[in-house]
């Protein structure tokens, strides 16, 4: 059977560990290294899927946890599916659950069959399994899903970690024997392990002896240092297959996107775009620029003058701060649109380097800006 999702690589960086790939879903094939804005709740904040087409946006993130509790993934599917529901056509990933599970509802519970919670909507008591996350995402008809993990703290002990990354992986091979729609959806393991490089290694090895569509590297970016970060991408990216995805999870700021990509990584997402956005940050050439200050009230330059995307080619500082500051929603599409753009532009910039061969030296420029 011919797999829904594949990895072409093209070309590896002549200096570094990075990628030019394609990946193949679907919904269309898309160049690798990709930035994915997050659509969490089936659309990214503000944003109208035009314009997320403007900017060159190709897969976009959705969360099984969020749309699971509302609207559910019966009705998705009634709709036909989440593409057609949220009238997006390309690329579309949903994150399995647990992470959101971890981080948002109240008094959770883990056991071999799976995590119990209660919602943080209503305190419902809830149960998901790695077979439940999978019909779920099959519901939803994402052409990426993700396996269900546990994503522990990055600093617990070597003794639960390794529990953990055990049971992660049993839960991977579940998520793998549900999956009931092969042909049109693939499914990504999840490599974890803190900091450590045994347990990092053992989920690799675990996840790469089964058939995984791509692997997610996910417990960084979780309050650990990027150079602990970086140290376990150093150890771990080798140990995956070169003709598969790498997908870090979670992970967006410039700096570490250039990082990640030299480590060899080829696809990432985060919320932080769209999130700094909607409180007055904007992502600039310049490093972070917080337009919301009282010092942008009467700079009637662009958020970025080196940026030629739709808010910095027709609207000031000035106007986007005002609009910010009375609490219009205009405002926070501004920002979110430039944010976006930003880093899906800095993602091209990224992939004419590879080619280039000089990727050092564009990582060399986006860290003089935000170092
Ligand atoms: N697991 C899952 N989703 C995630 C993470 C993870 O470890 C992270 C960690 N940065 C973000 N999103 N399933
Ligand atoms: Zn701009």
């Amino acid at each position: 059977m011919e797999q829904p999702i594949q990895y072409r690589l093209i070309k590896k960086e002549k200096h570094t560990g990075a990628r030019l790939g394609e990946l193949i879903t679907p919904h269309g094939t898309f160049s690798t290294p990709i930035f994915m804005p997050v659509g969490t709740q089936a659309t990214v904040k503000t944003m109208a899927p035009e314009e997320l087409k403007t900017i060159g946006a190709s897969v976009i993130l959705a969360n099984t946890y969020h749309l699971w509790l509302r609207p559910g993934s019966q009705l998705v599917r009634a709709a036909g599916g989440l593409h057609q529901f949220m009238h997006w056509d390309q690329g579309i990933l949903t994150d399995s659950g647990g992470f959101q599970v971890f981080s948002l509802a109240h008094r959770r519970g883990i056991s071999e069959e799976g995590v119990t919670f209660k919602s943080h909507l209503d305190g419902q008591p809830m149960f998901l399994s790695p077979e439940k996350a999978i019909h779920i995402e099959n519901d939803l008809g994402s052409d990426i899903m993700m396996s269900l993990d546990e994503c522990p703290p990055f600093f617990e002990s070597h003794a639960y970690l390794k529990a953990s990354v055990e049971r992660t992986s049993r839960w991977a091979q579940r998520g793998l024997q549900a999956h009931r729609h092969p042909d049109r959806q693939g499914i990504f393991g999840i490599v974890q392990g803190g900091g450590y490089h045994d347990l990092r290694r053992q989920s690799a090895r675990d996840l790469t002896s089964l058939d995984f569509a791509g692997y997610s590297i996910g417990g960084l970016s979780v309050g650990e240092s990027k150079a602990e970060m970086n140290h376990v991408l150093d150890f771990t990216t080798p140990w995956l297959p070169e003709n598969k995805p790498r997908y870090l999870m979670g992970v967006g700021t410039a700096d570490s996107l250039l990082d990640g990509v030299i480590r060899g990584i080829d696809m990432f997402d985060c919320v932080l775009p769209t999130r700094i956005a909607r409180n007055g940050t904007c992502m600039t050439s310049q490093g972070r620029l917080v337009v919301k200050n009282a010092q942008y009230a009467q700079d009637f330059t662009p958020l970025d003058p080196q940026c030629d995307c739709y808010t910095c080619r027709n609207y000031t500082r000035a106007y986007i701060r005002h609009l910010i500051h009375v609490n219009e929603t205009f405002g926070i599409h501004l920002t979110s649109y430039h944010n976006l753009y930003y880093l899906v532009h800095l993602m091209a910039r990224i992939r004419q380097a590879i080619r280039d061969d000089n990727l050092l030296d564009l990582r060399a420029e986006v860290f003089d800006q935000y170092g």
